[in-house]
């Protein structure tokens, strides 16, 4: 069974991450993974963190000689910014967050965690952590190519701006969102969107968005129709919605499916010249009684607006019992275009585990048998 745990803090020394099941004989490649946390930077509308981290992973344990040993597999990424905080930190020189952000985790963490300071919360509730994600999917990534199975994703919205996205195949809408500041495969799209965020900032004030993330060339099979937690587009939405600020998944367009008749909605399927059987259209997402179908997995995420605003919110102080506005804490204005990167990274781990379930096998070797 594959699985991952993440440690660490957004202004501590370092993230971590362990990796437990993936399959010995596995190469790994640290560049593509530094080029997965380099892409997981980008985007029109981060703050000025984005300038002081410079995101590299160290591989501490199970790859050996370049290649995974079947033993948990180490993963650490430094936080350059602890240096701006080392000293505060350690002498204990933080002034206590007593008047929690609405919308960020710091008054149920506060109340749940019988805390009279938000920082423990929002220091692990920050997107922060999903660097160590990006760096797992990146692994994940690098098992599902030795299958042929390759993810990417574009930028659909970003606030009141819903790009029209080119007819073009998957593949080549990737390299286009990979070229754009806001991961829009839409040129003028892509201007009216980093428009919206400068207004954005302008009025002291944040932007969600839509991103939609596919998988291609996923055989028929992963997940089971048998239970709810073997179904994959369930394990696939858990997965997507556990990224900090994604409040929405669906699987293939299924709230525009919602409002028309099943005639109009379901993938017709024929046979083509070569006698293989073939869809009509991919309505369904690549997904049908929880499990793949053979067609590209579309998965589609809503991102609220980030939490941390400009302009403040109305709150309390939860200690002393007044009403108060939040201390500003640094923000970014719009991270669409980096969930939309760590939504890679959740469904190509998703896809691993599932792969890893189909064919068993502690080696590739196995596996590929
Ligand atoms: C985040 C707040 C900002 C973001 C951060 C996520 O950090 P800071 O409070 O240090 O300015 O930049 O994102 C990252 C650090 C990152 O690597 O993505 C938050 O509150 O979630």
């Amino acid at each position: 069974m594959l699985r991952f745990l993440t440690a660490g803090e957004s202004h501590g020394p370092c993230l971590l991450a362990i990796i437990e099941g993936m399959p010995a004989g596995l190469p790994i490649d640290v560049e593509a993974i530094n080029h997965e946390l380099w892409r997981r930077q980008q985007g029109y509308g981060r703050s000025h963190r984005m300038n002081i981290e410079k995101d590299q992973v160290e591989i501490l344990g199970g790859v050996i000689k370049g290649e995974t040993t079947g033993a948990p597999i180490a993963l650490r990424i430094e936080n350059r910014d602890w240096l701006n905080w080392k000293e505060k930190w350690e002498q204990n020189r933080l002034e206590p967050l007593t008047v929690p952000r609405p919308g960020h985790a710091d008054y149920a963490g506060m109340v749940k965690y019988r805390l009279k300071d938000a920082r423990p919360i929002l220091e692990r509730a920050s997107a922060r952590e999903t660097a160590a994600r990006v760096a797992v999917g990146a692994i994940a990534k690098q098992l599902l190519a030795q299958f042929d199975i390759t993810v990417g994703s574009y930028v659909c919205q970003i606030g009141p701006v819903i790009a029209d996205i080119p007819p073009r195949p998957y593949a080549e809408l990737w390299k286009l969102a990979d070229a754009s500041e806001v991961r829009c495969p839409s040129p003028i799209d892509s201007e009216r969107m980093k428009s919206a965020i400068d207004e954005a900032r302008r009025a002291r004030d944040t932007l969600g968005g839509i991103f939609e993330v596919q998988a291609l060339n996923v055989p028929i099979g992963l997940g089971s129709h048998v239970h709810w937690d073997r179904r994959l587009d369930a394990r696939i939405a858990a997965a997507i919605m556990s990224i900090q600020a994604i409040k929405g998944v669906e699987i293939g367009p299924a709230f525009e499916n919602a409002g028309l008749r099943g005639t109009q909605v379901h993938d017709d399927l024929y046979l083509n010249e070569e006698q293989t059987i073939m869809r009509v259209t991919n309505r369904a997402g690549g997904i049908e009684g929880g499990m793949s179908n053979g067609n590209p997995i579309v998965v589609r995420a809503a991102m609220k607006p980030i939490a941390t605003t400009g302009t403040p919110h109305q709150s309390v102080d939860v200690v002393n019992l007044h009403a108060a506005t939040p201390a500003y804490q640094r923000s970014d204005i719009c991270a669409v275009p980096a969930a939309s990167v760590i939504g890679e990274a959740m469904l190509a781990w998703v896809l691993a585990e599932a792969l890893v379930e189909k064919l068993g096998g502690d080696s590739l070797e196995e596996m590929r048998r």
